[in-house]
């Protein structure tokens, strides 16, 4: 009998979904033909320099999807899904408070942490719950319908999450219950063909559409799907050339001179969607609604503390130029001024992470010298960068909020109510990786493997 493996159940899931999704939102399988153009062109043009960030292989398979889930426990049965997976929680992303517009959910994402893992696929879903009890948003009156609705339905079948619980503590499946498994799992993202209470519905709209998408329904559905391309600003062109409408911006840094760094993404508008409505006198009737969108990214070198802090003083100093230089000349000029343009100063200036290894050619002759700059400029060791894994805030805010159609309302006279990484871990009883020691961890290790080989420095 045949045994999946947890990355192959990931893979095999992450296939399926994308097929899933390309059935039901086909402007997404435009968007991963015209990323795989580009990357083509992008290796046929730059050659090895393409895949300094990962290879071919792994950047055409690489999605990462978004999800909308209402209760601390529909998270927690979502984490043992991911689980099952080999994809664990990291991260803790408050758009709360990143958006102009009422976007009322704290987020975190699931992911392979392993770099061996991520190689294999790197998988990942950005995860957002409902703040039902954000006043800011929801009335007590409000509030408690809305946690009741929440309360009454059921996401994932018992036999999902059985299977799953079964794959994350055995780390492999035997081939039959992974089929049973995979197809359970894509079952549960689809969009359901329930009709939708219209009342219902359009009176969380009023609070916010993302409340709306998560509360005012009975299931849960894949947000979006989204491939990594090598250049993000090549495919913004071409699908505008295509007629798709795009967002106004790509998210993040600015395209410039030097290494990717973190992410930058952008997405074509939410679509109207054919739903089933069921009107308050009880007649069914069919209506559009637009939630889900499509979005691209191209991914960049993962940024020490240090470099983030940089990262978001030099987007603060953008807006601030932006009304003098329009936001586009602003970016340029803010990074030039203010970001290293070659990975070698992003090293000596610690702002971002690399992994070390050491060179066939290194010199055998000399004891070696004992700091990371001194190794690399005598030849000793090369540094390879390591790639950004995870989200920012304030990009996720732009993607969620280009694709809201109302402003939504958010009572700002209100306390809001205040959760971080240690309260999203206890509401679903695990442990919320933090992405800063899990890059940090991998650059230490790959250290200490060149001090081991090497032995003592010269002092
Ligand atoms: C999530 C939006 C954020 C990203 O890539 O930053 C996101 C959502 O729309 O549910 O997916
Ligand atoms: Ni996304």
């Amino acid at each position: 009998m045949t045994i999946v493996s947890q990355w192959q159940l990931r893979a095999e899931f992450a296939r399926r979904l994308s097929e899933m999704y390309g059935r039901e939102v086909p402007a997404y399988s435009t968007l991963v033909e015209v990323s795989r153009e580009v990357n083509a062109e992008v290796l046929e043009r730059s050659g090895a320099d393409a895949e300094r960030l990962g290879s071919i292989a792994r950047v055409t398979s690489e999605r990462h999807g978004a999800i909308r889930v209402g209760t601390p426990a529909e998270l927690s049965q979502a984490a043992r899904i991911f689980g099952a997976l080999g994809m664990q929680p990291v991260g803790f992303y408050d758009l709360r408070e990143a958006a102009s517009t009422a976007v009322p959910v704290i987020s975190t994402a699931f992911r392979p942490v392993e770099a061996e893992e991520l190689a294999r696929n790197p998988f990942r879903v950005f995860t957002s719950l409902l703040t039902p009890a954000d006043p800011r948003f929801f009335d007590e009156d409000l509030r408690t319908r809305l946690e009741r609705f929440l309360a009454g339905r059921v996401l994932f079948p018992p036999e999902l999450l059985e299977l799953a619980d079964r794959a994350e503590r055995e780390r492999e499946l035997p081939r039959a219950d992974a089929d049973r498994f995979v197809g359970l799992a894509v079952r549960a993202f689809e969009l359901s063909a329930e009709p939708v209470d219209k009342a219902w519905y359009d009176e969380l709209e009023r609070v916010s559409a993302v409340a709306a998408d998560i509360g005012g329904v009975r299931s849960t559905h894949l947000n979006h799907l989204t491939p990594r391309v090598l250049d993000i600003d090549a495919l913004y062109r071409r699908m505008t050339e295509r007629g798709v409408t795009m967002i106004d911006a790509i998210q993040g840094p600015p395209h410039r001179e030097g290494p990717d760094v973190l992410l930058r993404q952008t997405s074509f508008r939410a679509l109207d969607e054919t739903r089933r409505l069921r009107l308050p006198d009880g007649t069914v009737t069919t209506g559009a609604l637009r939630v889900r969108f499509g979005e691209v990214e191209a991914r960049g070198i993962a940024l020490t503390p240090r470099g983030r802090t940089r990262y978001d003083l030099l987007l603060a100093e953008t807006d601030r130029r932006t009304a003098e230089l329009g936001r586009e000349h602003a970016a340029q000029v803010v990074w030039q001024e203010g970001f290293p343009r070659t990975e070698r100063d992003l090293i000596d200036e610690d702002l971002a992470y690399f992994t070390y290894h050491l060179r066939d050619d290194r010199p055998r002759d000399r004891r070696p010298p004992a700091t990371v700059a001194g190794l690399l400029d005598g030849g000793w060791t090369a540094a390879e960068p390591i790639v950004y894994e995870d989200f920012l805030p304030r990009s996720a805010a732009g993607i969620f909020q280009s694709n809201l159609s109302g402003e939504g309302s958010r009572d700002n006279s209100r306390e809001g109510v205040r959760y971080d990484i240690g309260w999203l871990a206890g509401a679903i009883d695990r442990e919320i990786h933090d992405p800063y020691t899990l890059y940090q961890r991998q650059q230490d290790s790959s250290l200490a493997e060149i001090v081991k080989k090497l032995g003592p420095a010269d002092s």
